[in-house]
């Protein structure tokens, strides 16, 4: 099939930035982060040169403390060794022409006691246990039992995204998406299938978005609103997340954002690696309630993409699994060639096996 393509060589002004297309590599866990430091590394600095052709790069998920983390080897934001090693990235990407935004992440109670400071139990809004695995040295392990954050505690964490938020910077990158999405730890408190405080912090929908507004505030003090977006899954049931009322959550979230002028929304439809059909839910609702872009992510085709972008349905398409096997993705796009499949094996750790090797389109 040869669809007209040019919808997404689009360019688009996102906030203050000038996106040569609409294409947008989505957040991707790879866990390649130098063993010990969690320092991005060489490696990971030739893996998004070689995708820096998207409109916009967003970085793998980036733990803003030890604290945040919940897989072994995924990159941190909070010492000086993962400021330099996301600097040497930042610059890779500039040289070759890209941007890249971090994504900032908190896991919360999707974590496991070996990677805990002082081994303690992984936090959460309540101390309620997710069922799922995540991956440590050893391999693939259950979650840990985690315990409810205390008040003090709560502002601590907001403090650690105003400080990850000025290491972002620092490291050269051109903004930040907070990671809202997949049942982490600012996911956690916006549903009432995980947040069961009585606090300030929970109940009502005003309450329970308090933490993910406090974590924004956080990185406004540091970055402007028109370099700064958010990603939420609004009926995913990723890592054992549920609501009683996403509608009503997500729209009034979304309404607190644009009066924050943020840049983007970024939007996983569906179920996050599946089902884009499990739940019905009106996306353009969120999208008509908020002032800045939408990007849609999850599962688009080249097909799929186009028509969206031609509807108007979306401003951006995020592309997640595709980049992994296609560096050259936005080119591949553009002629509409086939597109390689991504080796299972080779996701999450190891080297450059499965991670800078992939080759580009050979062409018939
Ligand atoms: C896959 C493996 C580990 C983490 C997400 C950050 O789902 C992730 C993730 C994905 O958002």
């Amino acid at each position: 099939m040869t669809f007209d393509a040019s919808p997404l060589f689009q360019p688009f002004r996102l906030g203050d930035l000038d996106l040569p297309n609409r294409i947008v590599m989505a957040p991707l866990t790879r866990n390649r982060a130098t063993h010990g430091s969690d320092a991005p590394n060489e490696l990971a600095a030739t893996y998004y040169r070689q995708r820096a052709a998207a409109g916009l790069l967003i970085s793998e998920a980036t733990q803003i403390s030890q604290q945040g983390q919940g897989y072994i080897w995924t990159p941190g934001l909070y010492t000086e060794a993962q400021v330099v090693g996301w600097r040497g990235v930042t610059k890779t990407v500039h040289e070759a022409g890209g941007r890249i935004f971090a994504q900032m992440w908190h896991v919360g109670r999707i974590s496991h006691t070996s990677l805990q400071p002082g081994q303690g139990a992984p936090v959460a809004p309540s101390a309620i246990r997710a069922k799922t695995k995540t991956f440590i040295e050893t391999g693939f392990a259950e979650v840990s039992e985690p315990r409810a954050l205390a008040l003090p505690e709560i502002a601590a964490i907001i403090e650690d995204y105003a400080t990850a938020a000025a290491n972002t910077k620092r490291a050269g990158f051109d903004g930040v998406e907070l990671h809202a999405a997949n049942g982490y730890l600012i996911d956690q408190f916006l549903r009432d299938g995980t947040n069961k405080r009585e606090d300030g912090y929970g109940g009502s929908i005003e309450n329970r978005v308090r933490f993910a507004l406090e974590a924004v505030d956080a990185v406004l003090k540091v970055w402007p609103a028109s370099r700064v977006g958010i990603r939420i899954a609004p009926v995913s049931p990723a890592n054992d997340i549920s609501d009683s009322n996403p509608a009503a959550l997500f729209g009034h979230l979304v309404a607190r954002l644009s009066e924050r002028r943020l840049a983007y929304i970024h939007v996983i439809e569906g179920a996050t690696q599946g089902d884009r059909d499990i739940a019905s839910f009106d996306y353009m609702a969120l999208r008509r309630g908020f002032g800045g872009a939408y990007i849609a992510n999850n599962g688009y085709t080249r097909e799929l993409a186009i028509e969206t972008l031609a509807a108007d349905r979306a401003d951006l398409i995020a592309f997640g699994r595709p980049f992994i096997s296609n560096p050259d993705l936005v080119e591949r796009l553009r002629i509409g060639a086939e597109l390689a499949p991504i080796d299972r094996a080779t996701l999450y750790g190891g080297g450059a096996k499965g991670y800078t090797d992939y080759p580009a389109f050979a062409g018939v």
